[in-house]
């Protein structure tokens, strides 16, 4: 153990200095200031804020990608909620800072302003980020570990808040070289979540991939509902993330365009460098998608990349047809929205010293690059369409198309908006409320009629209206607009919204002020054709009514998945961890539990708070177990006094024979390898990967591997709460003798009694007692439930959940939908079900 006062005194050694006392308190200061105004340095404490964070470490394992020295980075969440990023690069520098006597890595974690040799890392490209990116994790994790591998040796220390636990130490040697952080977000910061979403950080390491080729990044999730380990790589990065946002899609030409231009250039007296890398690909469909990003990160707003790419495109392809005599008299004039109908793209540029609009570089805004990129676009393109004439022509005539659609959809917006202006207007099919003011009043869309007819007999008439879709929707990323404005049911649901539609400056655009309902609800079954309406509708809202999510009108009801009925009670269960929880609860109603030893029964609060912890330590235990270690064998390693856990598990396996040894801390896992003679991570270190052909019979082999088992910190705090009760733990593993009995039903009839000889069995015993007399049924679809329950359940403006359907990055959620709706194949409908929706928990 090490505390503040073991670390090595800098005013000593540099007592000639006196202002570095005054230094270091800042530098606490300084990420005390993290922590208080979180908002300021990692942009706020919600759930973007959290994922931000994985962004900022993640973002200096890229830039010594971009920097040539790593070529592959491990991103791994862990039960307890901790994550971990791991790159192959350089390492942190460990060495003695003169000025300040601390190691580089505590300067680089703690430092705000850290500056000089450290600050940038001598990167020419970066994401802006760096330099304040870890630390400020660092600030607001509850702790926060860092492994330097460094020449050949592994060092180690920790924090936490911020703060030096653990100062660095050399904890065994090293192989190679790189970079090891693992942190846990800090509760008492991000108040609202500190789940990271698998999703989220996936789509994330895939981009990045895309954008860096030949970088390699794999992911795993290890909580219990995470999937498999993904690798992400792509050898030709930007090219095959065009053809993948096309995967499905018909294209114009199968190979995509490309082209790529490094420019130097003196900028205000400053030598810039940039480099710009293009891809593009038509497909028949009706919808663009460019994305662009500046260093890796991603600007949904656009900049001057993204102009000077489409001026160029649109230059271009006029300048083509031009030359081809291609367009007719009477053919209207190819617009730049017409030339974008069908566009997938991605612009990348590199810039070594970017400029944004704002701190969320959203938008880029260094105007050097408006003509950079604009320029490699035009004579690319040109060069292009005289070598592949055919295609060019495709590409013209496409455009055309669009050109003439345009005027076709103007003149059928203007006839649905005339329809729904006379003759009193709103369609048949909808039950109306009576309430007039936008503000109060609810629209609920319902999957089908059945379900249709029970929300209308169930609702509350005054507030909330329902229109029932019967079928499948017209897909509206697949069909051209004047076709999906000729659909019954997309007639229905505009004039029902009566905000109109699409962009444009004319009468009959999208005018969110206009909404009829300030919350419109999507209720479909919670299946697989449920959720294809789902996001076939949010497609369209999407498409033509993007509005509505801007001002955050657009909802999706939340049917329950269970009903649990015992003797004549039912209830409503929402999710499987919710079914979990009651079960618990059911379970340890009327039950007595002894603890044997002196006959002590615990009291039935005692019993929740027991219950409660032994369920959470089962769930971290995945960190044990999934290295193939007994659960009870670790925690019976527990420290008799702090309750503290081992921090790694050392697995060595000889031949069929496999056996495992708990190491407390770094010295111990120092202490070991020096033993057996291994490296840090345990293995060999003279034969650590045998060639070919000289490989020893696997029997003979003693292979170790030494795994961190993050989740420690956080099964020791249970522990502590659960000695505190009063609960026998000093033994995790059965003994021979019974030492607790759980009664059942005590004093009745029916009382029965279960002997049980290791804690963890508390918790089996309790789920089994819960299930007893319990019928549960797994709800299929809203028509299962009469008007009342339906209202009840999903409708009850006091009971209901909702979720809100954000889009707060619009274009995530376009790739997001092209690449669902493009086409209707099967086994991509698991991929909507899981991840359709941008969604975030909403109690209304
Ligand atoms: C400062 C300087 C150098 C590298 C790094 C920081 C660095 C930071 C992180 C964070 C995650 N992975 C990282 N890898 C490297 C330059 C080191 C040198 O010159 O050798």
């Amino acid at each position: 153990m090490s505390d503040a006062s073991d670390q090595p005194n800098p005013a000593q050694n540099t007592a000639a200095q006196p202002a570095y006392d005054a230094d270091q308190l800042g530098q606490l200061k300084g990420l005390e200031a993290v922590r208080k105004k979180p908002g300021m340095y990692i942009g706020g404490t919600d759930e973007r804020a959290l994922h931000h964070c994985v962004s900022e470490v993640l973002d200096n394992s890229v830039d010594e990608h971009l920097a040539g020295h790593c070529s592959r980075i491990e991103v791994g969440i862990h039960v307890d909620g901790s994550i971990s990023i791991r790159d192959n690069g350089r390492g942190i520098p460990v060495d003695l800072n003169k000025e300040s006597g601390l190691p580089g890595v505590e300067l680089v974690l703690t430092t705000l302003h850290s500056g000089g040799k450290y600050g940038q890392g001598g990167y020419k490209f970066s994401g802006g980020t760096h330099g304040v990116g870890a630390k400020c994790v660092n600030a607001v994790s509850e702790w926060f570990e860092v492994e330097v591998s460094r020449d050949s040796k592994v060092h180690h220390m920790r924090f936490e808040r911020g703060k030096v636990t653990k100062k660095l130490t050399v904890i065994g040697k090293a192989k190679g070289t790189g970079t090891f952080i693992t942190f846990k977000p800090d509760a008492e910061i991000f108040r609202e979540t500190t789940v990271f979403k698998t999703d989220r950080i996936a789509q994330r390491l895939r981009e990045l991939a895309f954008l860096n080729s030949g970088l390699e990044i794999v992911f795993t999730d290890e909580r219990p509902a995470g999937g498999k380990t993904e690798t992400f790589f792509y050898k030709n990065g930007v090219e095959e993330f065009v053809r993948q946002l096309n995967t499905n899609k018909d294209v114009l030409h199968p190979k995509v365009i490309a082209f790529k231009k490094e420019t130097q250039l003196v900028n205000d007296g400053k030598p810039v460098e940039i480099h710009a890398e293009i891809v593009l690909q038509y497909n028949d469909g009706f919808n663009d998608l460019v994305l662009c990003y500046t260093n890796t990160i991603h600007n949904p707003d656009g900049g001057t990349h993204l102009s000077g790419f489409r001026s160029a495109l649109t230059r271009a392809i006029n300048q083509f047809s031009k030359a081809n005599n291609l367009l007719k008299d009477k053919d209207p004039q190819i617009t730049g929205d017409d030339v974008r109908e069908g566009l997938t793209a991605v612009i990348s540029i590199k810039h070594s010293d970017p400029k944004f609009e704002s701190q969320t570089k959203v938008k880029l805004l260094s105007p050097e690059v408006e003509s950079v990129v604009g320029s490699v676009s035009y004579e690319g393109l040109m060069f292009y369409f005289d070598s592949n004439p055919g295609v060019a022509r495709r590409i013209v005539d496409k455009g055309l198309m669009a050109a003439r659609a345009r005027e076709a959809a103007r003149k059928a917006r203007e006839t649905i908006r005339k329809g729904a202006l006379s003759g009193g207007g709103l369609p048949g099919k909808l039950a109306d409320c009576s309430e007039r003011d936008p503000a109060l009043c609810e629209l609920y869309i319902v999957e089908g009629d059945s379900a249709g007819g029970s929300a209308k007999q169930g609702r509350d008439r005054r507030f909330q209206a329902i229109l029932p879709l019967r079928g499948k929707l017209i897909n509206s990323e697949k069909a051209q607009l004047d076709k999906v404005l000729n659909n019954e049911e997309i007639r229905t649901l505009i004039t029902a919204i009566g905000t109109g539609i699409g962009t444009g400056e004319d009468e009959h655009a999208f005018k969110a002020d206009k909404a009829r309902y300030h919350k419109v609800i999507i209720m479909t079954d919670a299946d697989v054709d449920g959720s294809h309406i789902r996001t076939l509708l949010l497609t369209f809202l999407y498409r033509q009514m993007r509005g509505l999510f801007d001002r955050g009108f657009v909802y999706i009801a939340q049917p329950p998945l269970y009903k649990i009925k015992r003797k004549k009670r039912e209830q409503y269960v929402d999710n499987d961890e919710q079914l979990n929880r009651i079960l618990l609860e059911l379970g340890s109603e009327d039950v007595v539990l002894t603890r044997l030893k002196d006959a002590h029964v615990f009291a039935p609060a005692q019993i929740d708070k027991i219950v409660e912890c032994l369920a959470a330590l089962e769930q971290l235990g995945a960190g044990v177990t999934r290295h193939g270690a007994s659960l009870p064998a670790y925690l019976d390693r527990h420290h008799p006094e702090t309750q503290d856990l081992p921090r790694y598990v050392a697995r060595v396996r000889e031949g069929n024979k496999e056996t495992f040894e708990f190491l407390a801390d770094d010295a111990a896992r120092a202490a070991f390898n020096e033993k057996h003679g291994l490296n840090a991570d345990g293995s060999d270190k003279t034969d650590s990967t045998p060639s070919v052909g000289e490989k020893k019979p696997a029997m003979f082999t003693k292979r170790v591997t030494i795994h961190e088992i993050f989740e420690s910190t956080e099964m020791a705090k249970l522990l502590r709460a659960i000695a505190k009760i009063g609960l026998e733990i000093a033994r995790f593993s059965a003994t021979e003798e019974p030492r607790f009995v759980i009664t059942e039903n005590p004093g009745q009839k029916s009382e029965s009694k279960t002997e049980l000889r290791s804690p963890l069995d508390i918790v089996a015993q309790i789920r089994a007692n819960g299930r007893k007399g319990l019928s549960i049924q797994r709800y299929k679809g809203l028509g299962e439930m009469n008007p009342k329950q339906l209202f009840e359940t999903t409708m009850d403006p006091e009971k209901r959940r909702l979720l809100k359907v954000s889009v707060d990055d619009a274009a995530k959620a376009d790739s997001l939908f092209t690449l669902l709706m493009g086409d209707e194949v099967p086994p991509r409908r698991q991929f909507i079900e899981d991840n359709a929706l941008n969604v975030q928990f909403l109690d209304v």
